[in-house]
């Protein structure tokens, strides 16, 4: 057995030999501690990952797939990705699982790399209405390099407009239809997704990296079942390591890890991997799956509240960790709300809403998540304060964290996050 004294980490080291950086980790720690953490892909993960990401196992080559490396040396890695594969496939329920994508934006590429051509045409939700860069966008090379058709949502519900999901897979006839975004608050419909891909002989991917943490928490319906391939990321509801991962049916398998490499990715980063199977034993446990219902509830609850200080949830609230917030009917765009709150200690984002006049740098709206909140402990009650505090800060405070208003919300995150602490020493 190696000396147990030391895995890689040592912050006295560092501190030592680089003040700056040891520095800006420990403010980095003051900023998660001193504020309201609201961005919903971002959550507060544990010590137990944080020790697996930060170990000697970042100094291994392993390109390739456990037991099939071409680099020597690789047997305590191989046990690593072999306990994260296996632990996936469990806690989702998969025929198989592919561990080693670097981030979700990497394992969505290899969805294109696996089932399409360029020029090949993927059916997915449009990034103002909810969707992804990835998804097609102009800017990114799933945009450049293939024929993106976009559906959006209903103007009335402001859910997915599943008719128009059909009416255009019918007219396109597209190799990949996905469903899955970066702001969508509401259940996606994935066996009328799985009809509308047979009918037209596509191939399903759901983007899952939004919510699959409330998957594996058994808090939402599993995309797994009607999926043929599933991507995500691991940090945000699920809490892991910033990382991304795959499950897919078994046909897929092969095509999927060629994907993944040698095709996008060279060597995978065997430390994050070990950090993703501690994240997915983590995400097994009955403390999990209480804390996934509970992002649901606080969710729920912060929506509402926020509802009666009159801003409004598009799509009227929420079934998950997420609300995307309508600001046009208290006059403030969300550039403006996101630097108001930001100067009050309250971290959230702007965000285009369906149908924004506003520009994307600009938008009408903002994006509030629980996963960090709830990893804090708070629950319903303080919710209600959270929707009152963002509802001053947004509208009668300033960018300035000197104006009356920041410093009196501040003060009152303070005392939240102080009793409610990430991280509590
Ligand atoms: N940037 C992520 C988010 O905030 O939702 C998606 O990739």
């Amino acid at each position: 057995m190696a000396d147990d004294t030391f895995y890689g980490s040592d912050f006295g080291a560092l501190q030592s030999f680089d003040p700056d950086i040891a520095g800006v980790l420990l403010s980095e720690l003051d900023r998660i501690r001193g504020g309201l953490q609201l961005i919903a892909s971002e959550n507060v993960s544990s010590p137990a990952v944080l020790t697996a990401l930060g170990s000697t196992l970042s100094n291994k080559y392993a390109e390739g797939y456990p037991g099939r490396r071409y680099y020597g040396g690789c047997a305590e890695v191989d046990k690593a990705e072999t306990i994260a594969i296996e632990r996936a496939k469990a806690l989702f329920g998969a025929d198989h699982a592919n561990v080693q994508a670097h981030s979700g934006a990497s394992a969505n590429q290899a969805v294109y790399g696996a089932f399409m051509a360029p020029g090949d045409t993927i059916l997915a939700m449009a990034l103002p209405m909810g969707g992804h860069l990835t998804h097609g966008t102009k800017v990114s090379f799933s945009g450049k390099w293939f024929n993106a058709v976009h559906y959006g949502v209903d103007k009335q519900t402001e859910d997915i407009d599943y008719d128009q999901v059909e009416a255009l897979a019918r007219e396109h006839r597209p190799k990949v239809i996905c469903a899955g975004g970066s702001a969508i608050p509401r259940l996606i419909d994935f066996e009328r997704f799985r009809a509308i891909a047979d009918e037209v002989g596509a191939i399903l991917w759901v983007d899952a990296a939004h919510f699959i943490g409330l998957v594996a928490g058994k808090a939402i319906p599993s995309p797994v079942p009607y999926a043929d391939v599933v991507t995500f990321t691991t940090h945000k509801v699920l809490r892991g390591p910033r990382s991304g991962a795959l499950v897919c049916k078994a046909e897929h398998a092969t095509a999927m890890d060629k994907a993944i490499f040698p095709m996008m990715q060279g060597g995978p980063q065997m430390h994050t991997i070990a950090a993703k199977a501690v994240n997915f034993k983590e995400a097994a446990t009955p403390e999990y799956a209480q804390y996934a219902k509970d992002v649901i509830a606080n969710s729920q609850q912060l929506a509402a509240s926020l509802l009666e200080v009159g801003i409004r949830p598009t799509t009227g609230g929420t079934d998950t960790h997420l609300s995307l917030l309508d600001l046009q009917g208290v006059g403030v765009t969300g550039k403006v709300a996101e630097e108001r709150a930001d100067a009050a200690g309250i971290v959230l984002n702007k965000n285009a809403i369906p149908f924004d006049p506003q520009k994307p740098n600009i938008a009408s709206g903002i994006r509030v998540g629980t996963p960090s909140v709830t990893t804090q402990g708070m629950g319903v009650e303080e919710m209600k304060q959270i929707a009152s505090l963002i509802h001053r800060a947004v509208t009668q405070g300033d960018a300035d964290p000197d104006h009356a208003t920041s410093k009196e919300v501040r003060a009152e995150v303070t005392d939240l996050v102080t009793r409610f602490p990430a991280y509590p020493r």
